[in-house]
C-alpha cells in the first residue's frame, strides 16, 4: 500500500508538472483528488490493512493529499500568469485608431425657453412654484370660478382619470394651490412653469399636450397698469423692444377684466401668446383673501408659441417628435 502511494505520488507529480493549461490541470485535479479520483480509491482499499498499519498509510496519505494540492497550487499560479503574459503580448491596444465620438445633447428649445422667461420673472421679484399634472376637478376648475355646469367648461375638453381627477387642461390650479399656501398673507408673485392636457386635435399651432407658465401677483394695490407693465417687459425682454403688442379683451372665468395678448410677426401676422387679467374677486375670496383688501393679476402664457416665434418653428409637432436633426440645431441655445 505504501509503495502504491508513492508510485501515484510520483506520477501525479509528473502529470501536475505537464499540464498544459488551466482546463486541463483542472481534469488532473479531479482525477487524482475527486471523489472517484485515485488517491481516494487507494485509500479505498485501507479496509484491509492490519490495525497497526493504518495509522501509519492514513498519515502518508494526508501528507500526500496536502504535497499534491501545493503542486496543483504553484501549477495553477504558473500557468495564469503565463496566460496573462500571452494576453498582453498578444491583444496590443492600437492607439492610432480613431476614438469612438462622445454625442453631448443640448437644452431642449422648450426648456431653454423656461429657463429664460423663468430668469426673467425672478428678476422682477417672482418666485418659481410647481403644482401636479395629475389635478382635480376642485383646483382646476372650482376654484377657478368654473362653477359645475359652467358652460366655460366646455371651453377645455379635458382627460379626465376619474370624475374628480383629470389631467390638468392649464397651470391656472396652482393660483389657488400657491394662495391656500400662503394662508392670506402678501405679497404673493409666483410663476410656474408645466404641463397641460387637452383633447385638442394636433395641428401646427396646437397639440393635445403642451406647456403653460401660469404667473399670478396678489397684494395691496395691484393693479391692471402693472401686468401691462410686467408683460410688455417680458415681451420686449424675449423678443425685442421693437415688438409691437395688443391687448385684446377677452373671457376667462377666474379674471374681471380679462385679456388675451398678441403679438407681431412680419410674417404671420399677429399672433396670440397668452391670456391674462385681473384674479376675479371671487377666485381670490374662494383661497383665502379678501377681495375687499387685496388685488392681483394673472396670466398665463403658452411655451410652443412663444418658442416657435423666437426660433422661426413653423410646426409645434417639431417639438415632440425627438428629430435629432431638429434638437441639434438647438445645441448652442
Ligand atoms: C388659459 O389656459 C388660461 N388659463 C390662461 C390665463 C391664465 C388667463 C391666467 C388669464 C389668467 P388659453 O386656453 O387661452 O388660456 O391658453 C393659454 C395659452 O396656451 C394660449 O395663449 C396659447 O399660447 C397656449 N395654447 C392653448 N392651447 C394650446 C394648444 N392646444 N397647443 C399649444 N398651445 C396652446
Amino acid at each position: 500500500m505504501q509503495k502504491k502511494l508513492m508510485e501515484l505520488k510520483n506520477l501525479a507529480e509528473k502529470k501536475i508538472q505537464t499540464a498544459k493549461d488551466l482546463q486541463a490541470l483542472k481534469e488532473i485535479r479531479v482525477a487524482l483528488l475527486g471523489k472517484k479520483g485515485e488517491l481516494t480509491s487507494v485509500l479505498r482499499g485501507m479496509g484491509k490493512l492490519s490495525p497497526k498499519e493504518r495509522p501509519q498509510i492514513g498519515a502518508l496519505a494526508n501528507k500526500i493529499r496536502s504535497q499534491l494540492e501545493a503542486w496543483i497550487e504553484a501549477k495553477r499560479e504558473e500557468l495564469e500568469e503565463a496566460k496573462f503574459v500571452q494576453q498582453l503580448a498578444t491583444e496590443k491596444i492600437d492607439v492610432t485608431l480613431p476614438g469612438a465620438p462622445i454625442t453631448v445633447g443640448g437644452v431642449h428649445p422648450l426648456q431653454a425657453v423656461i429657463e429664460e422667461v423663468e430668469d426673467i420673472f425672478i428678476g422682477m421679484g417672482f418666485e418659481v412654484a410647481e403644482g401636479p399634472e395629475v389635478e382635480t376637478d376642485k383646483f382646476n376648475f372650482e376654484m377657478m370660478n368654473f362653477l359645475k355646469d359652467h358652460p366655460a367648461r366646455d371651453m377645455q375638453d379635458s382627460f379626465y382619470i376619474t370624475p374628480e381627477i383629470l389631467l390638468r387642461t392649464h397651470t391656472s390650479g396652482v393660483q389657488a394651490r400657491e394662495m391656500l399656501a400662503k394662508q392670506g398673507e402678501v405679497p404673493l408673485r409666483i410663476i410656474c412653469p408645466g404641463k397641460v392636457y387637452r383633447r385638442d386635435q394636433d395641428d401646427m399651432t396646437h397639440s393635445h399636450q403642451f406647456m403653460q407658465i401660469e404667473g399670478l401677483a396678489v397684494d395691496h394695490n395691484v393693479t391692471m397698469s402693472e401686468l401691462k407693465g410686467v408683460l410688455l417687459t417680458f415681451i420686449h425682454k424675449v423678443f425685442g423692444e421693437e415688438t409691437e403688442v395688443r391687448l385684446r379683451p377677452s373671457f376667462f372665468p377666474f379674471v374681471e377684466p380679462g385679456m388675451e395678448v398678441d403679438i407681431y410677426d412680419p410674417q404671420k401676422g399677429w399672433l396670440e401668446i397668452l391670456g391674462a387679467g385681473m384674479v376675479h374677486p371671487r377666485v381670490l375670496e374662494k383661497a383665502g383673501y379678501n377681495p375687499e383688501r387685496y388685488t392681483g393679476f394673472a396670466f398665463g402664457l403658452g411655451v410652443e408659441r412663444i418658442a416657435m416665434l423666437k426660433y422661426g418653428i413653423d410646426d409645434i409637432r417639431h417639438f415632440y417628435n425627438n428629430d435629432l436633426r431638429f434638437l441639434r440645431q438647438f445645441q448652442s441655445v
